[in-house]
């Protein structure tokens, strides 16, 4: 086991700091006494390997946390596989390489729970990498992001880089991207539900059967989760990182019409994609190293409502129960 590391002091890059996680990375660290470094899409084009090189030799960070990425759900992936595949490639490849060039420390990799095969044996353990068909509607982001992982590992073995990877389940959390047709489930949910409780409408649409069970991770766990393993897992193999319990979107609809309040009825189209019938990542690597996750699922989704409705009101309309489509389209991507 290395020896924990701490980040006081250091200089911290996180890429994709205003996503999902790259967020959640920036509020865990702030308590670090780290020097966090961070550039915007207008200042460094991550899939322009030029600008990526030029940056990281200017600001050398010591310490790299790869989060960002483009991301969606299942009907962005199964709609947009070209910038899915080259924009995650990219910017996985610019980043990795760039650290090594500049002798980073470490480097962190987010992968993701899609990378393993479609009927991988549940839960599934990260040894079951590539020995199995991928899911059809995430398999462009999945290869891009075996790609990264892969590309981690080759420079560990090559050039000695200490460069680890992390593979987290479904997130959720403040800082989420809510807009209907990219979203993922439960942020889609989250809106389509409280806008069906403002307009009084009878009945929510939910995609697919309803039957496939997803597993989901607060957003805030998982950032904890990876100072976890950047101070304690300097290893070849990916980390899965999860809750260890899944749930079936039939139920998670119906937690989230508990959370917002909404007594209208749950319609499931079965002509939308379910995607893969289950998900739920052996943790059994991570708990040996001493680390779980802490929110409760209702606990999480009742945080998010809670930010989102707030937020939805500082970042462009009013935040009160009026708040429309166009507030949280607005104010969220
Ligand atoms: O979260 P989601 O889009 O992605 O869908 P995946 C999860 C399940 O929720 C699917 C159902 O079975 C969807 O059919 N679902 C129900 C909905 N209603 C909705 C809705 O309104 N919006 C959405 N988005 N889903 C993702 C991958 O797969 O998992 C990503 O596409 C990434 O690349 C992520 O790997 C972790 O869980 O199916």
């Amino acid at each position: 086991m290395p020896t924990a590391m701490r980040l006081e002091n250091k200089r911290v890059y996180i890429a994709g700091h205003t996503g999902l996680v790259g967020s959640a990375l920036v509020r865990r660290l702030a308590g670090e006494g780290c020097d966090i470094l961070t550039v915007t899409h207008r200042e460094c084009d991550l899939t322009r390997q030029r600008e990526v090189e030029a940056w990281m030799a200017d600001m050398k960070p010591e310490y790299v946390f790869l989060a960002a990425a483009k991301v969606g759900g299942i009907l962005a992936n199964d709609t947009y596989p070209a910038q899915f595949l080259y924009d995650n490639l990219a910017i996985a490849t610019n980043i990795i390489h760039a650290a090594h060039r500049v002798g980073v420390k470490k480097l962190l990799f987010l992968g993701s729970s899609c990378i393993y095969p479609k009927f991988a044996e549940q839960p599934m353990r990260e040894e079951t990498l590539l020995t199995g068909a991928l899911e059809p509607t995430n398999e462009w982001y999945a290869i891009a992001k075996i790609a990264g992982l892969k590309l981690c590992q080759a420079y560990r073995r090559q050039y000695g880089c200490d460069f680890i990877s992390a593979m987290p389940t479904n997130l959720y959390g403040p800082g989420d991207n809510f807009n209907e047709h990219t979203s993922h489930v439960v942020p889609a949910l989250l809106r389509k539900i409280h806008d069906a409780k403002l307009s009084g409408a009878e009945e929510v649409e939910v995609w697919g059967t309803g039957t496939p069970r997803r597993e989901f991770l607060y957003v805030d766990d998982l950032a904890d989760a990876l100072l976890f393993l950047m101070a304690h897992y300097s290893g070849e193999s990916p980390v899965n990182v999860g809750t260890g319990e899944d749930i079936t979107i039939r139920e998670l609809a119906e937690a989230i019409a508990r959370v917002v309040g909404y007594h209208g009825s749950l319609r499931f189209n079965a002509e939308k994609p379910d995607g893969t019938p289950r998900k739920l990542l052996d943790i059994s690597r991570i708990k040996a190293l001493g680390w779980a996750a802490t929110m409760p699922l209702e606990d999480g989704l009742r945080a998010t409502y809670e930010w989102v409705r707030t937020q939805g009101g500082s970042r462009g309309r009013p935040g009160d129960a009026a708040s429309s489509l166009v507030g949280w389209s607005a104010a969220h991507r």
